[in-house]
């Protein structure tokens, strides 16, 4: 395996570099038996035909599946110049006062992060997002930006897609040098659901801007700017583009919402500029920011802040459209939408539609509206590949700005509480969603803050508690523990703090804490984690590998072994990924240029005592068997 190559080489072996040499040279790591690969993609096939892929209730037949065509362009003209030239020669300030004296509307497309994750549960793969990257960076050569990782993506490539999040950046990047690449970084929780050392949020984001991330677009998830610090200081450290959220909540028009009026944001607002920001961003994550409010709030930061507004939102409520265009009247500076075919519903409103809308105003953005036309209808097909993440949500609605439940969160909620045997109970789900909101002091929700109101909320329903319930008998439930640590200040302060009768119930006799959680951690030993790993492990790992270890030490295992044992799967096409084949079925791919698997499934073998079943394909004509365990 690997490890001969490893252990046979010259260099390494005498000696003559430190363990940074192997980070410099993967092919090091590189697995030599490729026929080993192909019986270990059969492997994960042949468990996949057996067991179904995990979660999926109702698996499609891949072969009914149409691949998706990828645009029929020119390739080898010359790539348009585009936003991230402007950054190579300009710098951050340079790019954000180009940004800020642009008279159009700038775009950045979330159909590789934000739109997935809020229709889809995230589940675009790697395969899918690669075939069309070269495409993407012709034909939507005038975006912005693409917002293409952080987020959920991180975790969920792992956990559920056996992917490596580092490596779809970087095969991204290699196809799509000349566009902006933005992420979506949790302030002190990363790119996952709690607080981190600061120097694990300080060497993340040097591992990301050096694999290619280009924009951060970093937020607290209750506004707590201490919270947002130091993984802003980390971001202009890394000569990347640091773009401030505040998270939108609530109403800046309904006199009687007035925790977080027109001033709180303004305020804010200040306070990220003169922190460092190069970008403000208005993070709308549920979508409540409503048309008139857009006007007005974006004329307010306008006239009191001297950096481009970038507006992010979800179009839960179908009101996605207008209040963009109330905001482009009102001079923002750059939109997030998503392509046509993922775009609405709890996903950014649509890029093309707004792109038809602002044609001949002063605000047009002048894309090349054919292209994006081209790149949506790829998504379009691909989407059907992933019909069973999707959400039930068939229309718009406004109850969003009743619940305000994230557009991000609506796609996990809703299976989250079918997983519960709650799904019966949806309204009231949703309802309690918002009762929690109330309970705890109208808090700012938002990944983590917006999980532990949903975690809450289930609780309850769970233990069938109202809120006054929770009042007068809490001291004798102990409550999930995201929401212990949440009143025990561990994702941070909320804004007017936190409602003290509440705290004392749920943390008993445990002391709040008041200080920067961060502060508190023990910074990581990155060489001793990563000796550790890799004696658990058995293999040497890069350091990119280490942060993912340090993240997501449960998740990153996992991963690592069925990489193993499966070897890379982002290079299975996604319809055979999820739903296998069935017997007679054929399907053909590449797994390194120029090397192509042909698989046909010939039969799958009787159930033997010890539960496994033999699962007769054929590779390339050759009759090849694989063993697989029947979990049934
Ligand atoms: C995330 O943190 O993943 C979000 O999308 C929050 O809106
Ligand atoms: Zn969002």
């Amino acid at each position: 395996g690997f490890l001969e190559n490893v252990i046979t080489h010259k260099i390494f072996l005498d000696g003559l570099c430190d363990t940074s040499y192997l980070d410099e040279n993967p092919e090091l790591f590189k697995i030599r038996e490729k026929k080993d690969r192909a019986n270990k993609l059969l492997k994960f096939m042949g468990h996949t035909v057996v067991n179904g892929y995990p979660g999926i209730k109702q698996p499609l037949r891949s072969t009914d599946l149409r691949e998706a065509d990828i645009p029929d362009i020119p390739y080898n003209a010359v790539r348009p110049r585009g936003s991230r030239d402007i950054l190579l020669e300009k710098g951050p300030e340079g790019l954000a006062q180009w940004a800020l004296k642009e008279r159009k509307l700038l775009i950045t497309d979330t159909t590789m992060r934000d739109a997935h994750q809020s229709l889809m549960a995230t589940r675009f793969r790697t395969y899918d997002l690669e075939r069309i990257a070269e495409a993407t960076s012709y034909l939507g050569g005038g975006l912005f930006s693409l917002e293409m990782w952080g987020g959920a993506t991180f975790d969920v490539s792992m956990r559920f897609l056996k992917e490596d999040p580092w490596e779809r950046l970087d095969r991204l990047r290699t196809k799509i040098p000349n566009i902006l690449f933005q992420m979506l970084l949790r302030g002190s929780n990363a790119v996952g659901y709690t607080n981190y050392p600061d120097n694990v949020v300080e060497e993340f984001v040097a591992k990301a801007a050096e694999s290619g991330i280009d924009v951060f677009r970093v937020f607290d998830s209750l506004n707590w700017t201490k919270g947002m610090k130091v993984a802003m200081d980390a971001v202009r450290k890394n000569n990347a583009i640091c773009e401030a959220a505040m998270c939108y909540t609530g109403d800046i028009l309904d006199p009687k919402r007035d925790k977080y009026p027109l001033k709180y944001y303004v305020d804010l607002a200040k306070e990220l500029e003169s922190m460092g920001a190069h970008i403000l961003a208005i993070k709308d994550m549920a979508g409540l920011l409503k048309p008139f409010a857009a006007e007005k709030l974006i004329r307010a930061l306008k006239n009191e802040v001297g950096i481009p507004i970038h507006l992010h939102t979800h179009d839960t409520s179908s009101n996605g459209g207008a209040m963009l265009m109330m905001a482009a009247q009102a001079g923002v500076d750059i939109v997030d939408v998503a392509l046509s075919s993922v775009s609405g519903l709890t996903a950014q409103p649509n890029m093309n539609a707004l792109l038809s809308a602002l044609e001949g105003t002063i605000w047009d953005p002048r894309l090349d509206q054919q292209g994006i036309q081209q790149l949506a209808n790829y998504w379009e097909t691909v989407r059907t590949y992933y019909a069973p993440f999707e959400s039930e949500l068939r229309s718009g609605t406004a109850q969003v700005y009743h619940h305000e439940i994230p557009g991000g969160q609506y796609s996990n909620y809703k299976p989250q509480v079918e997983g519960l045997g709650l799904g019966h109970r949806w309204e009231e789900c949703k309802e309690m969603y918002r009762k929690v909101n109330d309970m705890f002091g109208d808090v700012i929700k938002v990944t983590p803050s917006s999980k532990i109101v949903g975690d809450m909320a289930m609780f309850m329903i769970q233990n069938n508690l109202e809120p006054e319930d929770v009042f007068a008998r809490g001291m004798d439930y102990t409550f999930p523990q995201g929401v212990i640590d949440f009143f025990k200040g561990m994702i941070g302060q909320p804004v007017g703090g936190f409602p003290p009768e509440l705290q004392r119930i749920i943390l008993k006799d445990e002391k709040p804490l008041t200080c920067r959680p961060g502060e508190l951690l023990e910074p990581v030993d990155f060489a001793a984690k990563k000796a550790e790993v890799e004696k658990k492990l058995g293999h040497p790992i890069s350091e990119r590998e280490v942060l993912s270890a340090v993240l997501y030490p449960g998740v990153f295992e996992t991963f690592d072994r069925e990489r193993q044992e499966y070897s890379d799967l982002s290079k299975v096409p996604t319809p055979v990924f999820f739903y296998g084949l069935e017997v007679g079925d054929e399907t053909t791919f590449e797994i390194e240029s120029g090397k192509t698997l042909i698989i046909k499934l010939n039969a799958v073998g009787n159930l033997h005592p010890d539960g496994t079943r033999h699962i007769y394909f054929e590779l390339n004509g050759e009759p090849r068997q694989v063993m697989v365990k029947d979990l049934a």
